[in-house]
């Protein structure tokens, strides 16, 4: 659509029964939140909703694990969830709820309004019961193994395992997840949405006339299901938790969660036009609006298919774009909640926004990080060490360095002020980075308007690194050492930091839809208004003018050390083994300590590459003593040849301190530290455990010089 008369932005609703992890953070809420903050820098007309989802099957069920109600479930969600947003800039115009009466109104009315036009059938079914619970199996009540990939913790409406979308009846071995048994079936009638009699206008909409705006993996997604055989699809259910389907005759049914989910964004419009006095309805049925969903893959077939049917019929209009994004692993494996293996947003908050060295800088590398990973093609994935590095050699290195080298010499070379720009001299260099600056904005927005805001992102970084290579070729500091000889010079060092610092005010502008609060520090340290962040600013060159004095400079991001890496691995592990050893069906082993095994016992196959992470050395022990309180732990000073270290070991029941004092041993030297009885241990020393529980250490069989390495 060119040129809408306003944009309605959402992100996907997540429901209120735990905390969301980085993966939902890449998927629906960080490019809705770059475009929503995009489109208000350009001035336009944008309502960007969100809020909590919070009835479906996954509410009671969490209910029942924590031992509450309901209701105390997601007003407990809702609240954490909210915060979590806030804590990491993002920007609704409203996050809502659909608890709300205002939501229960409109998502009756949407339903009484295609009842009554007679869009809706009521079919009688036999449907899954568990005879022990009394009560009706829906979605996740009941679980399996999914018939395309083969998991076992399948639900009855849903994989979360290859994402896809199931009934109840495509599980193979169904049980229910009340009472554990399987299930027997049981007549009830229910209300549908027949998919079939609009194959044709999803056809001409999503196949051809979206064909190449939208993302392939949405248009394939949408082609399978059209191709397979659109099957009505129920839209009301036997629970007691939703809302109430507004018929007398319709005792106990409420509708289903994806049918009042959606209508979730209209109601929250409908609630943001009230607390600032707006009118609602042009966003839902001016054909000028332009509609645009953010969401994970696993919801495109609501999105695409079943919602625009909905709004369709109910006279609204449709979403323009429906940009899915793909999943993002975490560490070499799929990020999951039942194996504890996720980095929950409120972690990153309390590790790194909340502390000391923290706040809005550590929001943006994470935005960064997330945003130049950003599954839009394909599943992509977070490793601890990707962020260490695209923080340090990307936001440190790159951008942050240019602004700070900008800042440093203006105060240095130029007074503290904007030097004049002497458009007689201007060299191939200068004209260069002219015209770098008032290109980027063309691209950076050719792209946004794409969804592509990992390359968006990119360019942006690259201009700053184009400011680096410019810096470096002028060489301001070397001609300054001239200066005494050649006053003119002064010329050209005003040129160099004139161009430097209009530079860094276009990279404001251009950033501060990716990272805000960036951004906000470059104004600051500008001493300019806000507004200097409008869009229709970047790729100017007058934007801080002759003379004006600007702060001292201030970095913008801080680096990543190792042991904060270390710490996270750690600590991801760790919670790891804990929800394993708390789960029936281990799918990997919790790593055992070699007493407990037998002899014969062997962990899982790891690749050589595993093995080939381990660092393993020769070293000494030149001290050894008891820790106090502690009646196992020694600890030991052990000389490397290049450096000494502490660790501190379980040994102290089978050794005494004499005992060891001397001896060589082979320890692993790039283990994280970790801090046992308030010392920290920086490594680990090999040992061997025989039958009865004796140890002994492993060491070279003749003396070797320490630090020689083990392979
Ligand atoms: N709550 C599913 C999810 O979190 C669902 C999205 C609703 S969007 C209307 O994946
Ligand atoms: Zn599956």
């Amino acid at each position: 659509m060119t040129d809408p008369k306003r944009y309605l932005v959402t992100s996907a609703l997540p429901y209120a029964n735990g905390l969301k992890h980085v993966g939902h953070l890449a998927g629906a809420y960080i490019p809705a939140d770059i475009y929503a903050r995009y489109l208000r820098a350009q001035k336009r007309d944008v309502v960007f909703v969100c809020g909590s989802d919070e009835h479906g099957t996954a509410i009671p069920i969490q209910a029942a694990k924590e031992g509450t109600t309901p209701r105390a479930i997601i007003d407990k969600y809702h609240e954490a969830m909210k915060q979590d947003f806030e804590d990491l800039s993002m920007s609704f115009d409203i996050y809502h709820r659909t608890s709300e009466p205002i939501h229960h109104e409109t998502a009756q009315e949407f339903f009484t309004y295609l009842n009554d036009r007679g869009e809706l059938e009521t079919k009688e079914s036999e449907q899954y019961y568990d005879e022990a619970a009394k009560t009706f199996l829906a979605d996740r009540y009941i679980k399996g193994t999914c018939p395309n990939c083969g998991s076992d913790r399948a639900y009855g409406d849903q994989c979360e395992n290859c994402g896809r979308t199931l009934s109840p009846d495509e599980l193979i071995n169904p049980v229910s997840t009340l009472s554990g048994q399987p299930p027997i079936k049981k007549k009830t009638s229910h209300w549908y949405l027949p998919l079939g009699k609009h194959e044709q206008f999803l056809r001409e909409w999503i196949l051809e006339q979206h064909k190449d705006d939208w993302r392939p993996t949405v248009v394939g997604q949408c082609k399978s299901w059209i191709e397979g055989g659109l099957q009505s699809r129920a839209v009301t259910r036997d629970l007691d938790w939703g809302i109430k389907v507004p018929l007398k005759d319709a005792e106990g049914k409420v509708l289903y969660v994806w049918f009042d989910a959606p209508i979730g964004y209209i109601s929250a419009t409908r609630q943001w036009a009230i607390d600032n006095k707006k009118d609602w309805k042009p966003y839902w049925y001016d054909k000028e609006t332009k509609l645009v969903h953010f969401i994970g893959k696993d919801n495109i077939v609501f999105h695409c298919i079943i919602f625009p049917v909905m709004l369709r019929l109910h006279g609204n209009i449709l979403p323009d774009n429906v940009p899915a994004n793909e999943f993002l692993n975490l560490e070499g494996d799929k990020m999951s909640t039942s194996r504890n293996w996720k980095l929950d947003m409120r972690d990153y908050i309390n590790d790194f926004v909340k502390k000391e060295n923290g706040g809005g800088q550590c929001v943006d590398m994470l935005r960064y990080y997330l945003t130049q990973i950003a599954p839009e093609t394909k599943d992509s994935e977070f490793t601890w060490k990707g962020f260490q590095d695209a923080v340090n050699s990307e936001l440190v290195s790159i951008f942050g360095n240019f602004v700070n080298r900008t800042w440093v010499l203006m105060h240095k070379l130029c007074g503290g002020k904007v030097p004049k720009l002497h458009n007689d001299i201007l060299d191939e260099n200068d004209k260069f980075l002219i015209a770098e600056i008032e290109g980027a904005k063309a691209k950076v927005e050719m792209l946004l308007e794409q969804y592509k805001f990992r390359e968006a992102l990119y360019e942006v970084i690259d201009l700053s690194r184009k400011g680096n290579q410019y810096m470096q070729k002028k060489e301001p500091w070397i001609v300054a050492k001239q200066l005494a000889a050649n006053p003119d010079l002064q010329k050209s060092i005003d040129n160099t930091m004139h161009l430097c610092l209009q530079l860094t005010a276009n990279l404001a502008i251009l950033i501060n839809p990716f990272l805000p609060n960036t951004a906000n520090s470059m104004i600051a340290m500008m001493k300019v208004v806000d507004k200097m962040l409008d869009w229709e600013n970047a790729g100017r060159l007058k934007l801080l003018s002759v003379g004006y004095s600007l702060r001292e400079p201030q970095l913008l991001f801080r680096k990543i050390e190792d042991i904060e890496i270390a710490e996270q691995v750690e600590k991801l592990k760790a919670g790891l083994v804990k929800a394993e050893a708390g789960s029936q069906k281990p799918e990997v082993r919790p790593e055992t300590s070699p007493g407990k095994s037998s002899l014969t016992d062997l962990k899982p196959q790891i690749e050589y590459d595993d093995f080939a992470k381990l660092d393993l050395k020769v070293a000494t022990i030149i001290a050894a003593e008891k820790v106090p309180k502690a009646d196992k732990l020694l600890k030991l000073e052990v000389d490397l040849g290049w450096e000494k270290r502490t660790i501190v070991s379980g040994i102290a029941l089978h050794f005494t301190p004499e005992d060891i004092i001397g001896k060589q041993v082979v320890i692993v030297a790039n283990l994280a530290p970790r801090k046992m009885r308030g010392i920290e241990s920086n490594g680990m020393i090999l040992m061997a455990e025989d039958k009865d529980g004796k140890l002994k250490f492993i060491n070279p069989d003749e003396a070797t010089s320490n630090g020689s390495a083990v392979s």
